[in-house]
């Protein structure tokens, strides 16, 4: 039986005794179900859980022999997973995969490994499976020496269309369970695939997607993995959703009842837009009936200046409106907050930290409660931000840790920036992330 090893690529080049805020490689785990279904002996090393070093890496994969590694790889870590990649010794074929790979796939192709390098761009779970047992009906869109580029777009044969129907084995995320921010054992699922806001920071934005469809998942499918979960892991208590879209509109919102409805032993938490809740304040008290905990909104900024440069829809009125229904219902609240975007100034930053201020206050008159999770702003490839930046100053400064902004226990890998391309210094910079993180 063939080998695959799947790399959950580290964060950090060294192995960390840092106790980082940790989720599961979901992605990673639908890649390794379907790699069994094909007969292929499969693991996953997750290196962020296991906090390993890269030389620990390539000596696990000397040791162990796989015919084939794969690894994702991420902005940050990509010096990273390229040193892994080309100090890989032992005769395998290699598979790079990753929501960054369609950006950033011609510099790969310049990697130096004696090894077959396959880069795939978009969902690998179906097309790794058929280039292993050699039965891919789909030519690679580059053949260069020994590297493959497949693009798995909406028109492959390998696309996952109907993404209600597909398995996920849950043995391959053997660390999956977490104890989240309520000390409760917490497991996480993902409901759609695609998102249709274009915020001009995200990887995941539309118009950087165009080449897949946005989907979502039914309700039996969804009921389905948690009846799973509470099967495999009968003493959790949390489900988080980590998509985007799961509460987009009203229906969802019913839809969201009548799934945790029937797990009346299970509180759940999840993203939400302030825009998909806006026309819909009266069910947000549904959500609560249902044992929703806490719900996660990207609010990135304060100013309306800089929320129309960054393309983040939804006004300050409309964040506050849902924020106060959520928090009055009894819901808690996180906001994610991002400083030094491109021209911000320490004015926009004065907007966003009294936001999360005024929304700190609405929580110590309401039932609920509100907290911060804040990051600088990472350039990353293929979005609207990096390419003006390449555009106007042509450099994206290299990623280093950013030690100042690192005293927050469990956030260290949030803290890596790639330099500060607002108008204001370093110093002013970490004072509004510092401060900001500090409200909640
Ligand atoms: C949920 C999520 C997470 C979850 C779960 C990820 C998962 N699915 O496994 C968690 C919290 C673990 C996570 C972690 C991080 N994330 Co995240 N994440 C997302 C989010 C919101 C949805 C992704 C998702 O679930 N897609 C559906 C699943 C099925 O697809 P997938 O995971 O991408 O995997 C598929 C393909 O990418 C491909 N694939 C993936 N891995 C591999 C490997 C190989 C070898 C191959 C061939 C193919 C392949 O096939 C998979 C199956 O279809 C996206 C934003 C978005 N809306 O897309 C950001 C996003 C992907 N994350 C991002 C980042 C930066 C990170 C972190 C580095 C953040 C950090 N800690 O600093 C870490 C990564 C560290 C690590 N090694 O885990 C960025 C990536 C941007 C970039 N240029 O690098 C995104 C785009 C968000 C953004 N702000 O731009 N993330």
């Amino acid at each position: 039986m063939k080998k695959f090893i799947l790399l959950n690529s580290p964060i950090f080049w060294d192995a960390t005794t840092e106790k980082e805020q940790y989720l599961s490689p979901l992605g990673l785990g639908y890649i390794a179900t379907y790699l069994e279904k094909a007969a292929v002996k499969v693991e996953i090393l997750d290196c962020v859980k296991k906090q390993l070093s890269v030389d620990e890496i390539l000596q696990y994969i000397h040791s162990n022999k796989p015919d084939y590694v794969g690894i994702n790889v991420f902005t940050q870590n990509c010096d990273i997973v390229r040193y892994i990649i080309e100090h890989i010794e032992i005769n395998c074929e290699c598979f790079v995969g990753g929501q960054v790979v369609k950006c950033i796939y011609q510099e790969l192709l310049s990697w130096n490994s004696k090894n077959t390098i396959n880069i795939v761009i978009g969902e690998g779970e179906y097309i790794i499976p058929a280039i292993v047992t050699k039965k891919c009906k789909e030519v690679p869109i580059i053949n260069i020496n020994n590297k493959r580029v497949y693009n798995v777009d909406k028109y492959s044969m390998y696309f996952p269309n109907d993404i209600s129907n597909q398995s996920l084995d849950r043995k391959f995320l053997s660390d999956e369970i977490i104890i989240n921010h309520y000390g409760e054992r917490e497991g996480a699922i993902i409901t759609s695939r695609g998102c249709a806001f274009d915020c001009a920071f995200c990887g995941g934005a539309r118009s950087l997607n165009k080449d897949v469809t946005i989907r979502t998942r039914n309700e039996e499918s969804v009921i389905r993995e948690i009846s799973e979960i509470l099967a495999i892991y009968p003493d959790i208590q949390s489900i988080r959703i980590l998509d985007d879209l799961f509460l987009r509109n009203r229906s969802s919102v019913d839809m969201a009842y009548r799934i945790f409805s029937t797990f009346p032993q299970v509180k759940w938490r999840g993203m939400v837009h302030a825009l998909s809740l806006v026309n819909s304040l009266d069910k947000i008290g549904k959500l609560r009936d249902c044992n929703c905990r806490e719900l996660f909104m990207g609010i990135e900024s304060g100013s309306n200046k800089i929320r129309e440069k960054i393309n983040k829809l939804g006004t300050i009125d409309e964040i506050l409106t849902v924020a106060t229904e959520i928090l009055r219902n009894g819901i808690d609240l996180k906001g994610y907050f991002i400083y030094g975007f491109p021209q911000e100034t320490e004015d926009d930053y004065k907007r966003t930290f009294n936001l999360a201020q005024k929304l700190k206050e609405i929580a110590d008159m309401s039932e609920g409660n509100f907290r911060t999770s804040v990051f600088q702003f990472r350039p990353y490839q293929g979005t609207k931000l990096y390419s003006e930046i390449i555009e106007s100053t042509g450099i994206i400064h290299e990623c280093k840790v950013n030690q100042e902004i690192s005293r927050f226990e469990g956030r260290t890998q949030f803290n890596f920036d790639f330099g500060n391309y607002s108008l204001t210094s370093d110093k002013v910079l970490n004072e509004y992330i510092i401060r900001t993180q500090e409200i909640g």
